[in-house]
């Protein structure tokens, strides 16, 4: 396949998966109640729906579906673990928006959920669509194997949890100075934890559901780290440079917040070579699944040439 052919499949592909997940979305968000269910609140529905329908790349979904692709899994499954992915995904968008948080006023190009409803509402569909993400993880239909589902499961509660994006926001906040002195920043380590976490598991989640051999499952965690990294410098780039209109809020938040970033780190060249060792490594990484992972390798350069 020639580069101009790989990013033209590439760009069907991920579409074709926004639409997918979003559908998805949709069913585990309507209001039919799940067997145990007493209700479900309408207020809540509405703002988990708010937080995760229209809009995102649906990029972490993408990558478990593609990831998945690899080993055959069926994309039935693999499109229902990227939905508990992005459920995870919403919600730390939403809290990490609150005024608590980050406080900001805009995602996604329109008002956060806090804005267009109160804190209390946005607390609670966060928890609501963290919740909800472990009943899907866990459903009959991600595999048939109970010992693979709670291996996903697992993976993902690690990837979202202590020693991963929770874990790596409570740094974010003592590296600002939000509990007295600003504490030192490992930023390799805080954004492996904060943005990396969720983005390698999307990587490994496929691995995970094809039951791969190590070397494999080896090759997409590496692979997943370092589309990870890259994917945290380009965001680090696009506040300091990336057009508001694109991005749907407004740059210079790290910058406001005096924030320990890759860019203040290395510089912006630094940053830029940087995100070419780190798409080489990626590509480095693939090349044991041969052209099998073409789509993955033209996913690591989306990554590091996005604009929002
Ligand atoms: C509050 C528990 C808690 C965690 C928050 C990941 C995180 C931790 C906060 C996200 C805040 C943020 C803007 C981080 C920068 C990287 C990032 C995750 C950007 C948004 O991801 P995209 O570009 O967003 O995939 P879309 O809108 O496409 O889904």
């Amino acid at each position: 396949m020639t580069p101009a052919t790989a990013a033209a499949d590439f760009a069907k592909r991920l579409d074709q998966t926004a639409a997918d997940t979003e559908a998805l979305l949709g069913q585990l968000l309507s209001d039919a109640l799940l067997p145990d269910e007493i209700a479900r609140p309408k207020r809540l529905m509405d703002a988990m729906r708010y937080s995760s329908l229209s809009g995102g790349k649906r990029l972490r979904p993408f990558l478990v579906v593609e990831s998945s692709a690899v080993f055959g899994v069926p994309r039935e499954a693999a499109l229902l673990a990227g939905a508990a992915l992005e459920c995870i995904h919403c919600y730390s968008l939403v809290h990490d928006d609150l005024p608590a948080m980050d406080n900001s006023d805009l995602r996604r190009g329109r008002p956060t959920l806090h804005r267009k409803t109160d804190d209390a509402t946005a607390i609670l569909a966060g928890d609501g669509l963290l919740t909800l993400a472990f009943d899907i993880i866990t459903r009959d239909e991600i595999h048939r194997d109970a010992t693979v589902r709670l291996l996903l499961t697992r993976a993902l509660a690690r990837a979202a949890g202590i020693g991963g994006m929770v874990g790596g926001q409570m740094l974010d906040l003592a590296g600002e100075g939000r509990f007295g002195d600003r504490e030192p920043v490992d930023v390799a380590r805080l954004q492996q934890m904060k943005t990396g976490a969720l983005l390698r598991f999307a990587c490994i989640a496929g691995a995970i559901l094809g039951k791969a051999p190590q070397a494999e499952y080896q090759a997409l965690d590496d692979y997943g780290r370092a589309l990870g990294e890259a994917f945290q410098i380009a965001d680090d780039l696009l506040d300091v440079e990336g057009d508001p209109a694109a991005l749907g809020k407004p740059a210079g938040a790290d910058a406001a917040l005096g924030k320990t970033t890759f860019v203040t780190q290395l510089g912006v060249a630094g940053a830029r070579k940087r995100v070419r060792d780190l798409l080489a490594n990626a590509d480095a990484a693939l090349s044991i699944f041969g052209d099998k992972g073409d789509v993955l390798r033209a996913a690591a350069r989306f990554v590091a040439e996005r604009k929002s």
